[in-house]
């Protein structure tokens, strides 16, 4: 066979077989096999030229190139084809239905705990009480002796704590902000204060060893007993509405006097006595009073002028109150699908 049926073989062979590759990789098996350098086809002859006779070597080198540029045409036409169907391919594949409803994360509420945080701060701001915030790591001084709470005296008892290094605990109650606010700043003060508490309180349904309150503090020139007692009454109206009943009970605290409990009838047995509120029929919401004025003449404020009044609610029970719930444990399981249901 002449070289010249030898190229014609070639490129018909070759042509035949670009316009039918169905892949590309078999499309890059075919360039390899003609055009690769070492042994390709085509490079063969290309570099066999020099061994031609001078005659020949013009027309054989004219047609091989021809059918080099040739081929390499095809070869890139066929590729840009391939590569389209590959891409449409794709396309399809991966065809987004944007019909299909989106997978959305749950998404998360606000706890009941803080719900009804919120709730009492609505009802105190519209009363012109303004909101702060205090430690919750505390110093023996604020949470006991500043209140009027010596290390001697029994009352301890009614706040053990979880004692932390150099005279620091978790604080028991957030009256010692009460202290750090009239530090701070001169009456008239009014304020409260949500936080966290923690005790070593044996656990049952209305215990926790951790827990929230919202301390009020109000002090001012001729605040009264009187006072005190309207405001928490509108505060009770407008948390649980006229169905529940509040009562005062005399009390005792070191820190103010004369002193108070705050009690509301029982959602449970609707005061017939139960075992949520251990057969009283009223449930403890908070403690409060006039705040003692030996309380006031250590922060500097002059007790002949100034008088207050304050209080400290447990937000857990006021929860447990207003949304009918039997053990206090539910509020802090963290289980989904008690929380949702608030
Ligand atoms: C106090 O903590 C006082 N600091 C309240 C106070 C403030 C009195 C200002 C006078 C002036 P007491 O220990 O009673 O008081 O707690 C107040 C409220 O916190 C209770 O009525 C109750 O609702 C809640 N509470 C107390 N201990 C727990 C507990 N272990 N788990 C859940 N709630 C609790």
């Amino acid at each position: 066979m002449s070289i010249f049926d030898e190229l014609t073989r070639l490129k018909d062979e070759v042509t035949s077989e670009i316009r039918g590759a169905s892949t590309l990789e078999v499309l890059e098996e075919t360039k390899i096999r003609v055009f690769g350098r070492k042994g390709g086809a085509l490079t063969t002859i290309l570099r066999g030229l020099g061994s031609l006779s001078a005659e020949e070597r013009p027309e054989v080198g004219r047609q091989a190139n021809e059918i080099k540029e040739f081929l390499e045409g095809l070869l890139a036409e066929r590729q840009a084809e391939l590569r389209g169907e590959a891409l449409e391919g794709r396309m399809l594949e991966e065809r987004i239905d944007v019909t299909l409803p989106g997978c959305w994360p749950p998404p998360g509420r606000i706890h009941l705990i803080n719900q009804v945080i919120r709730q009492i701060k609505d009802i105190f701001r519209g009363l012109g009480f303004g909101v702060i915030r205090g430690p919750e790591v505390e110093t023996d001084f604020y949470n006991f002796e500043a209140l009027n709470i010596p290390a001697d005296h029994p009352s301890r008892e009614m706040w053990d704590s979880f004692f932390l290094r150099e005279g620091l605990l978790l604080r028991t109650h957030t009256s010692p902000v009460q202290v750090r606010v009239m530090e701070a700043s001169e009456p008239p003060v009014r304020i409260i204060v949500p936080g966290k508490c923690y005790r070593r309180d044996a656990v049952d349904a209305t215990h926790f060893w951790e827990f929230h309150q919202v301390e009020g503090l109000l002090v001012d020139e001729g605040v009264t007993f009187a006072d005190l007692k309207g405001t928490l009454e509108v505060f009770a109206r407008a948390l649980f509405g006229k169905r529940r009943r509040a009562r005062f009970n005399p009390s005792y605290f070191p820190f103010t006097e004369p002193s108070a409990e705050v009690m509301v009838d029982c959602f449970l047995c609707e005061g017939a006595g139960c075992r949520m509120c251990k057969n009283s029929g009223w449930i403890e919401i908070m403690g409060c009073g006039m705040v003692h004025p030996r309380v006031l003449s250590r922060v500097g404020y002059d007790t002949e002028r100034y008088t207050g009044y304050a209080f400290g609610m447990g937000v857990e029970r006021i929860a447990m109150l207003s949304r009918g719930i039997d053990d206090i444990r539910l509020l802090f399981e963290g289980d989904d699908r008690f929380l949702r249901q608030f």
